[in-house]
């Protein structure tokens, strides 16, 4: 028990404040808003790369798929955390002070302001570089700016968030921190040291050159600096999705989560391993030696661990929840689990959708075999069933409840039977469409490509079918999206409620234990992050500065 206040243990904290509800709902506003119109995007591309149908009003298909990537990779998630995260730290840290509070609004702001101005330079059609902005494609000055400040809205958001974390552990001296908002606060400081590496390459590299203050780009090193950025960026996805796994789940379940040390363990070693491998994404890349290659597929396979760990505790969770409802067999349990609790669905596929996410996690990470997969449409399987799946299921999962807990009501059962149907319209939808990808891309077709029948080659012939099953699954995913947007419209209309729709928070196996100390020593996880990121990036990055790089013109191929 000592690692509990008593005010905290009479008193703990059950709500989000309601002036951080405000906050939170408006960054949820977005994350609808870009799921209409992002999903729109997929829909008609899986439609163009058909061969059935041709884009009106004379859109290109680079233009609408780099609104695809931007509006969802990056806004509709860096929209959906900020939110979540600081949900959380009100439900389990307490209210946000003022100042705290307004660094959110200001980060919501700029958030905004930066998403308009790259929206309005992909609409010109003068951005049309994908969501991964790869030089020698060049855009409009704007669109690196608006980009840019879409990340440091994040930065001053966070802050809040960060500040707020602190402020809790003054004020608590000693005890063993809120495990939600501890895990925020590990998220927040991977973001900023991985975003360094984006940030560089825009200020330093990409504005320069798409204003014309110089001629060429050095492309290997604009790369590395997004990829140190890129993969981290996956992680910054995943880890609000493991905050509702770890911390939520047993709760819906009625049970306790398996362990807050072992979570907290997780969390860290992401915090370690999630930067050094970005090089993970260039391995067939020329330009940096193949031992540090190496070197980075090893730690990408570090960063395998903390997802095996998860994986572990959630079976953890499930078995024990089924065992005490009776289930003896082998897999028994399953059976037992709330089949008709749309929030437990909802994430549970999300679960199942990583099995297959994750294994091709590894395949693409396993050093020869990348050259099999890498620029082929099984990446853009890949992420479909990670991010695609896994995570936004997870995130939709959290909208449920806080939607309504946020503005005073409760889930019905309809929007519970929406919730249902959302979850197995996307599985089926997600389903589909990203099986096709795998095995079309096993096939050698390319990715970031539109519909072509390359001169009548056998080999194309073969990836039609695969084309048509993404327009199939695409379509599905489409109505999907329709039903989230009804679900959401369900659950912030309604009457309000007394008892509200709780944010559930779970205890934990080992609630009372004695909190590990180095997990919660900042210093010391500062020093070890960059350690790693030293060891991983001097010498490859140095020696894109050292080594005599060609540079490269930008080149408006659309
Ligand atoms: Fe990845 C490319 C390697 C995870 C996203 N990845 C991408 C891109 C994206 C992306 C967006 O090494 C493309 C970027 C671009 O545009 O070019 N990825 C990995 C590895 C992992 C991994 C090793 N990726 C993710 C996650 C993402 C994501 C997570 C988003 C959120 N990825 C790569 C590589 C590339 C790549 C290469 C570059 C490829 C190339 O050539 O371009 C690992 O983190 C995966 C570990 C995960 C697991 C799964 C654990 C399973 C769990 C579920 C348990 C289920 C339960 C329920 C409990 C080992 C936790 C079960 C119940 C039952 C009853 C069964
Ligand atoms: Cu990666």
């Amino acid at each position: 028990m000592t690692n509990y206040t008593t005010a905290q243990m009479l008193a703990p904290n059950t709500k989000v404040d309601k002036k951080d509800a405000k906050l939170v709902l408006a960054n949820m506003i977005w994350v609808a808003f870009a799921l209409l119109i992002g999903g729109t995007a997929g829909l008609l591309q899986t439609l163009v790369r058909s061969g059935h149908f041709e884009l009106p009003f004379g859109i290109g298909y680079y233009q609408l798929l780099t609104l695809h990537g931007v509006i969802l990779a990056l806004v509709m998630t860096f929209f959906f955390i900020m939110g979540f995260q600081i949900a959380a730290l009100s439900r389990t840290s307490g209210p946000l002070n003022k100042k705290e509070r307004t660094l959110g609004w200001i980060g919501f702001w700029v958030m905004t302001i930066g998403t308009l101005m790259s929206a309005t330079m992909i609409a010109l059609n003068e951005a049309s570089v994908l969501y991964t902005f790869y030089a020698p494609l060049q855009a409009h000055v704007i669109h690196y700016i608006g980009l840019a400040l879409v990340i440091v809205g994040t930065w001053i958001s966070v802050a809040g968030q960060m500040m707020r974390y602190f402020r809790w552990r003054r004020e608590n001296k000693g005890q063993k921190t809120p495990l939600l908002s501890y895990m925020t606060a590990v998220n927040n400081l991977m973001w900023y040291v991985c975003t360094i590496g984006v940030a560089s390459t825009v200020l330093f590299q990409f504005v320069p050159w798409s204003l014309g203050l110089v001629e060429t780009i050095n492309i290997t090193l604009s790369r590395t600096l997004f990829w140190y950025f890129g993969h981290a960026l996956v992680y910054f996805w995943l880890l609000p999705a493991y905050m509702v796994w770890y911390a939520v789940t047993p709760k819906i379940l009625g049970a306790k989560g398996f362990s807050d040390n072992l979570a907290r363990l997780s969390f860290v070693l992401f915090l370690f391993f999630s930067i050094p491998v970005g090089i993970h994404h260039q391995l067939v890349d020329p330009g940096i030696d193949a031992f540090w290659k190496g070197l980075q597929v090893v730690l990408t396979f570090m960063v395998i661990v903390p997802s095996l760990m998860t994986a572990f505790s959630m079976f953890a969770v499930f078995e024990t929840y089924g065992r005490n409802k009776g289930a003896t067999g082998l897999l028994d349990w399953f059976k037992k689990l709330p089949w008709t609790d749309a929030r437990f669905v909802l994430l549970f596929i999300g679960m199942l959708f990583f099995i297959p996410g994750g294994l091709g996690g590894i395949i693409n990470a396993s050093g020869q075999m990348n050259q099999l997969v890498h620029n082929t449409i099984w990446i853009v399987g890949h992420f479909h069933i990670t991010v695609g799946a896994p995570v936004i299921l997870t995130y939709f999962a959290a909208m449920m409840f806080l939607l309504p807990h946020l503005t005073g009501r409760k889930i019905d059962k309809i929007a519970n039977r929406l919730g249902l149907m959302l979850a197995y319209t996307w599985a089926l939808g997600m389903g589909i469409m990203s099986a096709a990808m795998h095995f079309a891309g096993l096939r050698g077709a390319p990715r970031r490509s539109t519909f072509s029948e390359y001169g009548g080659a056998e080999v194309a012939e073969e990836w039609i079918t695969y084309q048509v099953m993404q327009a199939v699954g695409g379509s599905f995913l489409f109505i999907a999206i329709i039903i989230a947007i009804l679900l959401f419209l369900k659950l912030v209309t309604g009457p309000k409620v007394n008892d509200v729709e709780e944010f559930p928070v779970a205890e934990f196996m080992d609630q009372y234990d004695p909190a590990v100390k180095w997990v919660d020593n900042w210093r010391l996880l500062i020093i070890i992050t960059a350690f790693l990121v030293l060891i991983a990036y001097t010498v490859p990055i140095t020696q894109m500065f050292t080594e005599n790089i060609p540079g490269a013109k930008g080149f408006k191929l659309w």
